[in-house]
């Protein structure tokens, strides 16, 4: 009779469950629905502004990298940030620091396509909480640096809500590389950039090498039957 009891109870919970078709929502216990990752993270951050700190030294000629450093941590990095950019200007890249403070992804990506069309960008840098581009074509949001790297794509966001559905012609035309120690917890922001700054600079300098070691990755052969594979590398 138990049992019986138990079974009819398990079937009156699974007909009560949630109907298909109807999307499950996460509440806290005060009923109120959850943040987006990419609302938590992008809203609130102001008006944008662009403040161009270092220009290249001379008549430089090399390729054109843009530090793009968050106003909010660049007083506590100004010392780092110059071994920074005058490593990367002794292997013969020219230079440009901005100083970004609030805006969007969609901001920095003008500033940065500006600068494309009109010389030799060949890359950047975020240091800090530098907005990036947010999708959402079918399999949940997720943060695109790839905005920041396409210099002549259309990104299509159809409904408005901060999230590209898709885009056309999105191979990166330059690169971007991101340090945003941000939400660690183990040091402050600054401490850990002033940490990286120092370690690659004795990197850069000789004064420190990587290990030998093994290093997994995964290949991708396109139209194979197994087109992800991982394989060793030293
Ligand atoms: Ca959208
Ligand atoms: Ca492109």
């Amino acid at each position: 009779m138990i049992r019986f009891s138990l079974v009819v109870l398990f079937a009156a919970a699974f007909a009560r469950g949630v109907p298909q078709g109807i999307p499950i929502q996460y509440m806290d216990s005060r009923g109120r629905e959850c943040s987006s990752t990419r609302i938590s993270i992008e809203t609130g951050r102001g008006s944008y502004s662009r403040r161009i700190t270092e220009t290249p030294i001379g008549a430089t000629e090399g390729d054109l990298v843009v530090l793009l450093v968050d106003a909010g941590v660049y007083p506590g990095i100004t010392g780092g940030l110059s071994t920074f950019q005058n490593d990367l200007e002794l292997e013969g890249y020219a230079i440009e620091v901005w100083e970004i403070q609030g805006g969007t992804a969609s901001d920095i990506r003008n500033d940065l396509q500006a600068e494309y069309a009109s010389g030799s960008l060949v890359g950047a840098m975020a240091i800090g909480d530098i907005p990036t581009g947010w999708m959402d074509n079918g399999y949940g949001e997720y943060p695109i640096d790839m905005y920041l790297m396409d210099m002549n794509g259309s990104w299509t966001d159809s409904n408005s809500d901060g999230l590209f559905e898709s885009y056309s012609n999105g191979a990166p035309e330059i690169w971007l590389g991101r340090l945003t120690p941000t939400y660690l917890t183990f040091a402050s922001e600054t401490e850990l950039l002033n940490l990286y700054f120092e370690k690659n600079h004795a990197y850069r300098t000789g004064a420190m090498s990587l290990p030998q070691r093994p290093w997994p990755m995964k290949k991708h052969s396109p139209g194979s039957p197994t087109p992800w594979t991982v394989c060793m590398t030293a």
